[in-house]
């Protein structure tokens, strides 16, 4: 009751007992008034420094992601990998990008005139001659992709279509030289629609190679999204929460490197039950990626792709990636 006798709003009883119980919170952790008889102030004692349990600390880790995961499972909408199918925008962002969810999304690339056009010799025909910078050597060397700056080569453009287009993962030209592509590839971009219900417009990074082109399992430090224009790929999806099962020791690499050789999971027997979606891209699909998600991808043709990271929404993981 107040003063008046009265009984005060509404509002004002819920605001007098939030102010009631923040100032008993605020008790509890020691910022009451001083009462008159309180004692002169004593600097607490340093709280003793944590055992050095960071094995204890992963475990637990591993068991709350394990749990979240075994949660997920209980349903096919929120576990599965769903396929949609001229996705708008909103329905982009609040089902998938922001949950961090992949989606294989169908018809989004209607009217590329590259899907139709881009045979390897149309494309050693519209660049000709110019040079390109590919990734190369790759057939010898197990740390390819750690290793990127190291396999960086540079050719005219028709010579490297002749070096891919009948397959093999010696030459695979990937995002990671589009910066020095985009003079000599500019002729290809006429051919090009662009995703924008979900981009800004920023082109994207182009990849082309042979039959048995592979990108080992690794995840980014974006989000992406995959546009396949011509050919297929093979791709093994796992989400983060499969880590522990993955020897991540170098970079967004997972040693196991393939989770489709025998060989390297008798290696890593904790990586033969890992969570997995597989995904065959098929020319006009576009697959996202969620930042943080393990990804190896085979192409099974001679294939061209973009991906794109310039979503219309924040996507800046890798300003603070703990590089180590
Ligand atoms: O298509 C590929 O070979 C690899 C694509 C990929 O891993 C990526 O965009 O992050």
């Amino acid at each position: 009751m107040s003063k008046s006798g009265r009984t005060p709003p509404l509002p004002s009883i819920l605001s007098q007992a939030a102010d009631m119980q923040m100032q008993m919170t605020l008790r509890q952790v020691g910022f009451g008034a001083p009462s008159a008889n309180a004692m002169p102030h004593v600097p607490p004692k340093p709280a003793p420094a944590p055992r050095d349990d960071s094995a204890l600390a992963l475990k637990r880790r591993d068991w709350l992601l394990n749990v979240m995961e075994q949660q997920r499972a209980l349903s096919p909408y929120a576990s599965g990998l769903l396929t949609a199918d001229a996705l708008s925008g909103e329905d982009f962002l609040h089902n998938f990008y922001a949950p961090g969810r992949p989606v294989l999304i169908k018809r989004a690339m209607e009217g590329w005139p590259a899907r139709a056009k881009w045979t390897p010799d149309y494309l050693a025909d519209a660049v000709g001659a110019a040079e390109i910078e590919y990734q190369g050597g790759r057939a010898q060397a197990a740390d390819y992709e750690l290793a990127k700056d190291r396999h960086k080569r540079r050719a005219p453009f028709r010579q490297f279509i002749d070096l891919v287009r009948d397959g093999g993962n010696d030459a695979y030209l990937t995002a990671y030289n589009s910066a020095a592509n985009g003079p000599a590839l500019a002729p290809l971009q006429a051919d090009l629609g662009h995703p924008d219900t979900y981009l800004a417009p920023t082109p994207g990074m182009l990849w082309i190679g042979g039959a048995g082109a592979f990108t080992p399992l690794h995840f980014d430090l974006t989000n992406n999204l995959l546009a396949q224009v011509t050919g297929t790929k093979h791709v093994i999806l796992v989400p983060p929460s499969q880590t522990h099962r993955l020897a991540h020791n170098r970079h967004v690499f997972s040693d196991v490197g393939d989770l489709t050789d025998p060989a390297r999971l008798d290696q890593y027997p904790r990586a033969r039950d890992v969570l997995r979606y597989e995904v065959r891209l098929t020319p006009g699909d576009l697959l996202f990626i969620p930042i943080g998600w393990w990804h190896q991808v085979r192409s099974e043709s001679f294939s061209t792709m973009l991906t794109y990271t310039h979503f219309h929404w924040p996507n800046a993981g890798h300003e603070n990636y703990p590089a180590g």
